[in-house]
């Protein structure tokens, strides 16, 4: 073993650090080399001993919480180190500066690695929230979750889907600075790190969204492999053998092999590397020790994810010479973390930027800083407004898919922000509007991603991007491919981002392509999803509703969901437009008394309408209530939600082209549904529509049963 000077990250010190090649026991002393008097005065650390804090805080917190991941914490603290000391650009102060450069821990489990940082370099986290790991109502939970801890940019945990959201946000970088940059002004100029272990890579949508992250030049983001050689079952030879670094080479990435994830010279060289190349991105592959300085679980998966337990934490800290009881820091280890001051300077001199910035382009600079905030433009709800109000008065039939492109027409020039796509299915989603332009390596002032196929890639970045801010992203897919993209819906939704996901074809109604290509259960699936709001409108004018609900929600993604086949349109009283942002309302109202209620979504509206007129020539009353959005039908208010579904009247049935048991909380055991409980075949739509009773015929017998009940 042996020491060398490394280049220093300040002026003022020279730092020792260790070359470790193996994993043998650590004798206490031998990393606590320090320089006594700097020009601080204050006693410099080493960098190992820096990056023991890391561990100790690691080990200590999860033997506290009795439950979490010590070894990639302890494995990645020396490349953490490296980074957060030497090349990270933030500010501990104000984590929401918008030019920070983003850092992603995808590997979600080694969360006690993002919250050490964030406390060690200055950030609103305390020494109690990291004793406090995993309770209640901490900021540190078990896996990062963003919104709870300053710093934490995205919630990571599903392995893979951080290293997507990373490729989203390196994509909103190089966008908005295609849009933004201008000659001698990099107003946007950040880089996007993201940390990530063998499960990331293991992962399908690592694939997915690594090859379009080559494809499209993502240059300013840099990938650390943490490899291990272990995952949770032990060594991975034996389940993961590809040739990363070939891999990722095959993508278009710059690819640096077989550096020693705990050496900080390499690191630090390989980050620099990386840093000049900034028209691919690159992949440092960093070889570690899992559970590093734990002399008895070090390299294996026994540290993986439970606490070392205390003889072996004691052991760690003999091997590592870290003599500190737990949760305590050395003030000069605190002083050596701390970035609050070359934070502030590095926020002031963007300042400094933004402010020429705003003199030679000050249109430019008000909207970016409009862009960042996440607010519409101030016209916006009235221009939309005019136009449901067109929609209205036009009165066309068309299929809601198509409905939904006329409205991107309309939305296109209001909003900029809007950042489009599909997972290449361009054509058939009709997301791409008179406006779009594609985005390329070459070309990034575009508005448009093809995201080729890959519909959870796709979600995932789109994810990515609503967290960077200065977009509001929609992807789109066939609704059954939701499936493919499902866990990163939920993510949208648990971390209350704009995501608008676009589906269409969204029943049997699409017909020939068959039971592989027709949703059943996925409008169940979509309405679980807590803090997701799931539209299925009916017309043109609830489509552009759908819509405009979905851009001005700010807290949380929404699903889309179109026809392919065309859709009449149903005339409303003047009134009930605004009702239609309720979720649910009284699209009909019945003639006379009220005998019964149909309610009824998207395709199957003019069913419900057409049995209703049938059935009052009849005599009978029959309203029908249309229920684009049940989620936000939902939570409205009890008074209105009682004007809409009276609650003595219980003769109901509910008409849905999807999975029938979601309705019957609404209308109760009593009530009938004509609904999907099958899988659909193969056939023209209209044909398979009948097949499964969706005709008027069934309504009105529906209805005559329930009212004779
Ligand atoms: C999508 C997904 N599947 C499974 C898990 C459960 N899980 C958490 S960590 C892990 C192993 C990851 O191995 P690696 O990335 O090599 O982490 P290391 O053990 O090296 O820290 C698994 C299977 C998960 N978090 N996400
Ligand atoms: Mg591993």
């Amino acid at each position: 073993m042996h020491h060398k000077a490394l280049h220093p990250f300040s002026h003022c010190a020279v730092y020792c650090y260790l070359n470790p090649v193996c994993g043998m026991a650590f004798v206490r002393g031998q990393y606590a080399l320090l320089f006594p008097n700097t020009a601080a005065g204050a006693t410099m650390s080493s960098r190992i001993e820096l990056a023991n804090a890391i561990r100790a805080l690691s080990m200590d917190a999860v033997q506290a919480a009795n439950s979490g991941h010590p070894g990639a914490p302890m494995g990645m603290a020396d490349i953490a180190e490296v980074l957060w000391n030497g090349h990270l650009k933030h500010n501990p102060a104000n984590p929401d500066w918008p030019d920070r450069d983003r850092f992603v821990l995808s590997n979600g489990h080694g969360s006690m690695l993002i919250y050490s940082l964030l406390h060690l370099t200055g950030y609103d986290l305390s020494i109690g929230d990291l004793r406090n790991f995993r309770q209640l109502h901490s900021k540190t939970a078990g896996h990062p979750e963003y919104g709870y801890a300053p710093g934490v940019e995205t919630t990571t945990g599903p392995l893979g889907q951080g290293l997507a959201n990373a490729v989203g946000m390196a994509l909103a970088e190089k966008i908005l600075a295609g849009q933004f940059n201008r000659e001698g002004h990099a107003v946007v100029d950040h880089r996007t790190w993201v940390f990530l272990g063998d499960g990331c890579l293991m992962e399908g949508i690592s694939h997915e969204v690594c090859s379009l992250a080559g494809t499209l030049g993502l240059g300013k983001l840099v990938a650390f492999y943490d490899d291990n050689g272990i995952s949770i079952d032990g060594d991975v030879e034996a389940w993961f053998s590809d040739d990363t670094p070939k891999r990722f080479e095959s993508y278009g990435w710059q690819v640096i092999p077989n550096v020693d994830g705990h050496d900080a010279d390499a690191i630090s060289k390989a980050i620099d590397i990386a840093k000049a190349d900034t028209d691919k991105p690159t992949l440092i592959c960093c070889k570690t020790i899992i559970g590093k300085g734990s002399p008895g679980k070090q390299g294996t998966e026994s540290c993986h994810g439970a606490p070392l337990g205390a003889d072996e934490i004691q052991a760690t800290r003999e091997a590592l010479g870290w003599q500190h009881a737990p949760f305590e820091i050395p003030s000069e280890i605190y002083a050596a973390w701390d970035a609050k001051a070359k934070g502030a300077e590095a926020e002031q001199a963007w300042k400094e930027t933004l402010a020429t910035y705003a003199q030679a382009h000050p249109a430019l600079a008000e909207e970016l800083a409009r862009r960042m905030s996440g607010a519409l433009p101030v016209n916006f709800e009235t221009d939309i407004d005019n136009y449901i109000a067109l929609c209205a008065e036009t009165a066309a039939d068309v299929a809601s898919r198509k409905a939904s492109q006329q409205t991107l027409n309309v939305l296109g020039p209001l909003l900029p922000e809007l950042l489009g796509g599909s997972a290449d299915l361009a054509g058939s989603n009709l997301t791409l509007w008179q406006g779009s332009k594609g985005v390329s390596n070459n070309d990034a002032g575009g508005n448009y991603i093809y995201y080729g196929v890959r519909e959870f890639g796709m979600s995932a970045i789109m994810n990515g991007i609503a967290l960077h801010k200065g977009f509001i992203p929609y992807g789109a897919t066939f609704l059954i491919f939701m499936e493919y993209a499902r866990n990163a819906v939920r993510m949208a939704a648990l971390m209350g981002q704009r995501s608008i996901f676009v589906y269409t074809h969204d029943s049997i109604g699409l017909g020939e392509d068959g039971p592989t290509h027709q949703p059943v259960e996925q409008m169940t699936s979509l309405r679980s999803t807590p803090n997701l709001e799931t539209w299925r409108p009916c017309d043109t004018v609830e489509s552009a509703v759908s819509w405009k609900m979905a851009v001005m929600r700010e807290q949380g993604p929404s699903a889309l969901v179109f026809s392919r086949q065309t859709l009449p349109h149903q005339y409303r009283a003047g009134e009930v437009l605004e009702e239609i942002e309720r979720g649910g309302y009284v699209l009909t109202p019945e003639v006379g008394e009220l005998d019964a209620i149909i309610i009824a979504t998207g395709s199957e509206v003019s069913l419900a309408v057409e049995a209703a007129a049938t059935l009052s020539e009849s005599g009978r009353g029959i309203r029908v209530v249309s229920m684009p959005c049940a989620e936000r039908f939902m939570a409205q208010d009890a008074a209105y939600r009682e004007t809409v579904l009276p609650s003595h009247v219980l003769a109901r049935v509910a008409v849905e082209a999807a999975h029938a048991d979601y309705w019957y909380k609404f209308v109760g055991l009593d009530g009938r549904v004509i609904g999907m409980t099958s899988f659909g075949e193969s056939a023209p739509g209209d044909v398979l529509m009948k097949e499964y009773g969706f005709t008027v015929e069934t309504v009105i017998a529906a209805v005559e049963d329930v009212i004779l009940d």
